[in-house]
Order: C-alpha cells, then structure tokens, then sequence
C-alpha cells in the first residue's frame, strides 16, 4: 500500500491507508491507544483498540515514544470532532526511527533551553506555524513585486564597501584585496540595477555585528529592497503603505487558522490598509517634547520614542525627513531644509517599532562625494557608486523591510528570534 499524506485524508474516507511521520502525542489507558501523529502537513488521531489489532502491533506501541518516526496502517473514518475533520481506525504499526527522551516535553522550558534544542524546537505546533506565516509573507513578497512590474536581481554578499555604518561590520580577509564585508544591505547594488530595469528589488540575508541583545535585532536578517526609478521620497512611502497593506492582508486571507493558532488578534491585523499617517521628524520631537521628552532636535528616534509615537494608533506611521547626522551618507538632501534628508521610517502599531527605512537617493555627484568625505568613508571603494552620479544620474528611491520584524508583529510575537528558523544573535551560533 502506499504511503499517502495528512492532508489528503479527507478525500479517502472509508478506504485502508498508510501514514508516516512523527509521534506528536501517545497515551493508553491499557485497552485502547491514542496515537496523533504528524506529517508536516497536518495532524491526525489514530486510535488502536487492544482486541482489534494484532498482538504484535499492540506490543510494537511500546515504541510509539514522542517524536519517534513511524508508520501507521488504517481505516480512515469521518470524524466531526476531529480538527481535521477525520480520524484513523488504526489496524498496523511499525517503528521507522526511534526517539528515546525526547529532550522537549510537553511542559514550560526556559527559552535558552529551547534555543539550544532549535532543531527539535521546530517541530512544535506554534513554530511550525510561525514558518507557515514566514512563508507566505516571503511568496507575498515576491507576487506584490513581481505584479508591480519590479525585477528580482540578486546582489552579492561578499562586498568591498560598507552599505551602512562602520560599527556594524563583519569583515574576512579576501585574497589580495584586504578586507572584505558581508553585506549590510544590498541597497547600492540595486541603485546601480534601477539605472538598467527602472523597477528592481533585492532580498536575501544582511549581516549586522549589533552588539546588541534587544529582542529586535540578529546580526542575520532578511531584507527586502525594492528600488525604482523616477521614484520620490512620497512615492516611496505610497509604495511602502501599498506594500505591507497587500502582504498582511494576503497573510489574512490565507493563513488566518494559523494566526489563530498562534492566538493573534486577527482584527488587529485587518486593521492595516493603506494610507499611513505621516509625519515629519521635527513634528514628531515637538510632540515628543511636548509631551515631556527631553529629546532634543538633531538626534535618531529611539525605540522608547518610536513607541511614545505611535501610541494608541490602528495602524503604522510614517515619519519622514530626519536630520542628516541620524542618517546614512547616501540620503538626499532636502531641498526645502538642508540639515534634513528625504527619508521615512515606517513604526508598526502595538509597540513592533520600526519595520522599514527608506529614502530617496542623493543625485547629486558633489554632495554625494562631499558625504562621503564627512563619514571618512574610503572613497575608493564609492568610486564605483559615483559613476552612477556620472553617467546619467536619476532621481531614484527604495527602501528596506526587515522579514524578522514584520513576522513577529504579523504574528504577535515579542521577539524577533522565533521568526526565523535558526536565529543568529551576539550571544548564539548554535544550531
Ligand atoms: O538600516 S535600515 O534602516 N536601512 C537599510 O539597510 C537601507 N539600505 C534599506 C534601503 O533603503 N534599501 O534597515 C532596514 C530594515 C529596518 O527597518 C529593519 O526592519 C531591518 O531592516 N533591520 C533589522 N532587522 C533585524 N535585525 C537587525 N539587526 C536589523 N537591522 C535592520
């Protein structure tokens, strides 16, 4: 007989079948077994009776352990209390690979012990929903890209010059050129892109040496980076609301049983449709003094502040044009007020903070060049990224969307490490 799937076993209601996977649960009561056994693409109750199966397969459960792998004959029945709808009349039982104390047992563990056991970690309920979420945020990604008229292009991880900032870097010796980097973002490689396709995007993993141990950074993160053509610095923030509107309903409308799962107040998430409220960052300190912060003009928004901003909104808020010592050397400077860049945060309601940074990108060869030298960046390695200032220069725009971040507000989590199946952190490389 051959093996079918979890999922297909509503379609095979009254024939023999034949399972596989692994031991979610096992209990007797010395008559009868309950067996729910997973698959990957489901959960199903399989229920041997003593006088009912062969004395052999009821001696062989002394092997149905937690998370063993096994398979499982039987006569698939309607069930109406079953989630899936079916349950299984077992008739065999046969041991594929055995599991002696399985290390997760069904109470409270510390979350270092779990992050240890990463790799067995994964197979509980609420991480494999998480990953079913991840993915479809990542599809969400590509379909809203793609409809755009955006380009995938794939930009490299090994790089010369620094995308961010210097204090964040991971460097390795490459041959005969000195130090390399892994790549921060892939901002700049997509910049020289858009002056070929007009529409491109980036998205792959960036590394960032945060020697910070907040529950919102990794040193490994996946980023989007759309980059257009033509693109202002409103533009931008058009396409970013458009963006994450369209993801999060997408992840609604086809992932909602495991939202549910996960406890999510879904309504929250309805919630999220474009426009987005917006903000300047002088508006948003005169807020924030006014409210009684002591924040002065001229310094980066912290997570303290993001949060304050964002307070008792529905849905995320854009807060634009920020100084340009807060900011990175390539953003373009405002023409209506110079000590500011064209830029935008997106901040997440219910405290998620901020998922996106974005800008438009300085044009201009001279003050492109003259930011350079003010960060004391090696201009050398820029000498390629001027030659777009060069030849044919643009007004052009994009932005960042940290996968980790929208995940766990998608989700409702209150950490980024559960959104990615096997985190990097300051304080972990293992598993
Ligand atoms: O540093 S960003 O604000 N912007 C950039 O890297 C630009 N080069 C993007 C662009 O314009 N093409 O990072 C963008 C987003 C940020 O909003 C977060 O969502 C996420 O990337 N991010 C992180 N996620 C997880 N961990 C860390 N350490 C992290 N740093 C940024």
């Amino acid at each position: 007989m051959n093996y079918i799937t979890i999922d297909e076993l509503p379609r095979h209601i009254g024939e023999d079948v034949r399972l596989r996977g692994w031991v979610r649960r096992f209990r007797s009561s010395g008559k009868i077994s309950f067996l729910v056994l997973r698959d990957g693409t489901g959960e199903v109750q399989c229920v041997f009776v003593k006088n009912e199966v062969s004395e052999e397969t009821w001696a062989g459960l002394e092997d149905a352990s937690h998370e063993a792998c096994v398979s499982v004959a039987g006569l698939v029945r309607a069930d109406d209390r079953a989630p899936s709808g079916v349950e299984l009349t077992a008739t065999g039982f046969e041991l594929l690979g055995a599991s002696a104390e399985y290390p997760i047992q069904p109470k409270e563990h510390g979350v270092d012990f779990l992050l240890e056991k990463r790799h067995l970690w994964l197979r509980s309920a609420r991480q494999i929903a998480i990953m079913r979420v991840r993915d479809e945020v990542i599809r969400a990604i590509h379909d809203f890209l793609h409809d755009d008229g955006f380009t995938h292009v794939d930009t490299p991880i090994l790089t010369g010059a620094i995308g961010e900032s210097a204090g964040t870097l991971f460097e390795t010796e490459y041959f005969d050129h000195g130090k390399a980097y892994l790549a921060q973002t892939g901002q700049l490689y997509v910049e020289a892109a858009a002056a070929a396709l007009g529409k491109v995007y980036c998205f792959g993993p960036t590394f960032r040496a945060e020697k910070s141990k907040t529950r919102r950074h990794l040193t490994e993160f996946w980023m989007v980076e759309p980059e257009a053509a033509w693109m202002d610095s409103d533009q931008n923030m058009d396409l970013q609301e458009r963006f994450v509107s369209s993801i999060i309903q997408r992840v609604v409308l086809k992932q909602r049983e495991q939202l549910e799962a996960l406890d999510r107040d879904v309504s929250k998430l309805e919630a999220i449709v474009a426009p987005f409220d917006r903000m300047s960052y002088s508006d948003a300190v005169d807020l924030l003094q006014k409210q009684g912060s002591d924040i002065e003009w001229g310094s980066d928004l912290g997570a303290a502040h993001e949060a304050q901003l964002v307070e008792g909104r529905e849905k995320p808020l854009f807060v634009y044009d920020y100084p340009k010592g807060a900011k990175a050397f390539y953003m373009k400077e405002n023409p209506d007020d110079p000590r500011t860049v064209k830029c935008d945060d997106m901040l997440a309601p219910e405290g998620y903070g901020e998922v996106i940074g974005g800008s438009q990108r300085e044009d201009d060869y001279d003050k492109l060049l003259s930011r350079i030298r003010e960060e004391g960046l090696p201009e050398d390695t820029y000498d390629w990224y001027l030659d777009l200032r060069r030849h044919g220069t643009f007004t052009h725009s994009g932005f960042g969307l940290g996968v980790e971040r929208l995940v766990t507000w998608i989700c409702g989590l209150d950490h980024l490490r559960e959104t990615i199946a096997f985190p990097r952190m300051m304080t972990r490389i293992t598993p």
